[in-house]
Order: structure tokens, then sequence, then C-alpha cells
């Protein structure tokens, strides 16, 4: 029985797996059944991944993608990559049923809703799936002693960390008075829910000195996110507003893109989390003055490297969680290799 979906011979999974030693000691278990594979590496394991990401074209997946690939190409893995095309659990539930159904070895996965990704991921662990989270968590994101446990590690930023950076370095850009908005996602993303919570830790700190004036959802649109912000400095709220804080590369873009619309670039101060070009550009016109970049090749890569662990029994090397860290660019640093090379490619 041929399985056209993964390019090799169907093996009950416990076959399969019993197979995996002899694959890594003595090369393509596929070559020894007379199958094809994608991966051209001597190293082939005959393994296949999923990586499936919040949502397809985003810049920040793309790159994570192209860090899960170098490492797949190193180890000889098949990846396989998908994901929704709007940041929706509902539309990213069938996704992880489908890839249930092809009987992939790993599934990386940046669930789109904390709760909502529970039950489907639940099903996938259940059929003897590896699953790791990339960028978001499930549950509260303590694998270890939270009420999810299954996921094999958490691979992504400091959330609390970087809303915090974020606010503080708004709350320095604003002469440490005035009001802050933030533009944030969907509520139930794990990553931008957090980036809110530390931002507000931040302007708490500031006991009054700073306010929080709002704050938006905009489904993750730049679209609509320039249109929230348009109104909010058009209305008479518009005035209290000196720093605003985008919680991820769409909400950056719009807001940005509405302070510029509105001539008041340099005026109010923009934190941009997310770093695309168009935030590098930004930053050197002097519309937005902090990018925060995340490191997406790494989140990747580790996962990769992980998913290879699990397989081959090295789960000591697994660690629950992996906190990948930031490049935080301003002007004084945008030009360094290191900011440079953190900028998130676009294909
Ligand atoms: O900020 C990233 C990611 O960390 C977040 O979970 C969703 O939005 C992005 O993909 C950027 O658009």
């Amino acid at each position: 029985m041929e399985d056209t979906e993964l390019g090799r011979k169907s093996l009950s999974r416990r076959e399969f797996l019993a197979g995996t030693t002899a694959v890594l000691a003595g090369g393509s278990l596929l070559a020894a059944c007379g199958g094809s594979t994608s991966t051209s590496s001597s190293n082939s394991t005959n393994y296949t991944f999923v990586l499936i990401q919040g949502v397809k074209g985003d810049p920040f997946y793309v790159t994570m993608q192209k860090g899960a690939q170098a490492m797949a190409d190193k180890l000889g893995v098949k990846l396989l990559v998908d994901g929704p095309a709007q940041f929706s659990a509902t539309l990213q539930a069938p996704i992880v049923d489908a890839y249930i159904a092809k009987k992939v070895d790993v599934m990386i996965i940046a669930a789109c809703d904390k709760q909502a990704m529970i039950a489907p991921l639940q099903r996938a662990n259940d059929a003897g799936i590896k699953v790791i989270s990339v960028d978001t968590f499930i549950g509260n994101g303590d694998y270890a002693n939270g009420p999810v446990t299954f996921p094999l590690s958490y691979i992504g930023s400091d959330n609390v960390q970087g809303g915090m950076i974020a606010g503080q370095a708004l709350i320095k850009a604003i002469g440490n008075k005035g009001g802050i908005y933030i533009e944030n996602v969907i509520p139930g993303i794990s990553t931008t829910d957090q980036r809110q919570q530390g931002c507000e830790q931040a302007i708490k700190a500031t006991n009054g000195a700073v306010t929080l004036v709002g704050s938006n959802y905009d489904n993750d649109s730049a679209a609509t996110a320039s249109q929230q912000v348009s109104a909010l400095l058009s209305s008479n709220k518009g005035t209290q507003v000196n720093g605003i804080f985008g919680t991820n590369l769409f909400s950056a873009e719009g807001s940005a893109q509405a302070v510029k619309n509105a001539n008041k670039q340099g005026q109010i101060k923009i934190a941009n989390f997310d770093a695309p070009q168009q935030a590098i550009n930004d930053l050197n016109s002097g519309a937005v003055d902090l990018v925060i970049a995340q490191k997406p090749t790494d989140m990747g890569s580790t996962a990769v490297q992980y998913g290879v662990y699990a397989l081959t029994g090295k789960t000591s090397s697994i660690q629950k969680r992996v906190a990948t860290g930031y490049v935080v660019i301003d002007k004084t640093n945008v030009n360094d290799p290191a900011s440079q090379n953190a900028i998130y490619k676009s294909s």
C-alpha cells in the first residue's frame, strides 16, 4: 500500500518508528523500499514533519520556515509547510486534522488561539504525532506544570518581556508622561495578549504619570489598524495619544501608516513589534522609534532539531521552554550587522 501524500510506503506507526533507529544508522528506509523523497540529503531519515504557521504569507512565518527548512535539509527530514489564509483557529483546526490523516511524524505549530487549538492538537498527540509549539502556546504555555503538558516544547519569544521592552521605550520616548495607545491583533493569541500585558505593566509602574488611552483589535489587518488609529487621532481622545504600541507586524504597520497620514510622524512615538523591511524603513525615516525583532529563524530550526531528538530517543536534550530572545533595533544600531540580519524575509 502506497501512502502517496507522504511519498513513502505505508507502515503502521509502530513499525515506522521501530524502523527509525536502523534508518539513522544505516541510511534511508525509503531507499530500501524503493520509494522517493524530496530531501536530497545523504543523511535522509525518512521522517515527515509539518510546520503549521499562524497565517500564510506573513514575513515572520516566512522567516521561520527558512530556519526550519535549513535544519530539515541538514538532518534529512522532509518538511511540509501549511497554514490558514487568516489568523483563525476555525481555519487552522481542519489543517491540523488533515496532517493527522497524513500521519506526519512531527507537527510544529504556531497555534492561532491558546484555548481553541487545544482539542485539535490533543487529537494529533493521541494519534502519536509529536507536537511542538513555536511562537504561540496553548493552555498557559507551562508545559511542565500547566493545564496542558502534551506538547514537547514551547519555542518562542518571552512576550511579556517584549511588551515591557516596548512600553518602557515608549515611556522614555514620550518624556515619562502622557498617554499610550495599544493596537492589538485578536484576543486569545498567546503572544499578542502577553505583549499587551507587558506594556500595561510598564505603564502601571509609572504610578499614573503615563496612562493607557485605550486599545483595540484589528483582526491581523494593517488596513483595519490604520483605520482604527486614524479614527482615534481625529477623535477628541486624539490629543491624549503620545505613543502607540503595535503588538505585531500588521498592527504596527497600520499604526505607522495612520500616524504618517495624520502628518504626526516623530510627534507620536511608535514601538513596532516585528521587523519587516517596512518597519526598518519607517525607523530610518523617523516615523517609528523602536523595532523589536524576534528570532523566527531560530524558532524554526530549533523546533525541527527537537522533533528529530524526540523521534530518536534523545528526549533529555529537549527543554520544555526555549525563549529565543530579541534584537531591539533603534536609530543607534540599525546598521549593525546584528540588526540587519534580524530583518525578516518576505519571500
Ligand atoms: O508577531 C508575530 C507573531 O509572533 C504573532 O504570534 C503573530 O503575529 C506575527 O506573526 C507578526 O505578524
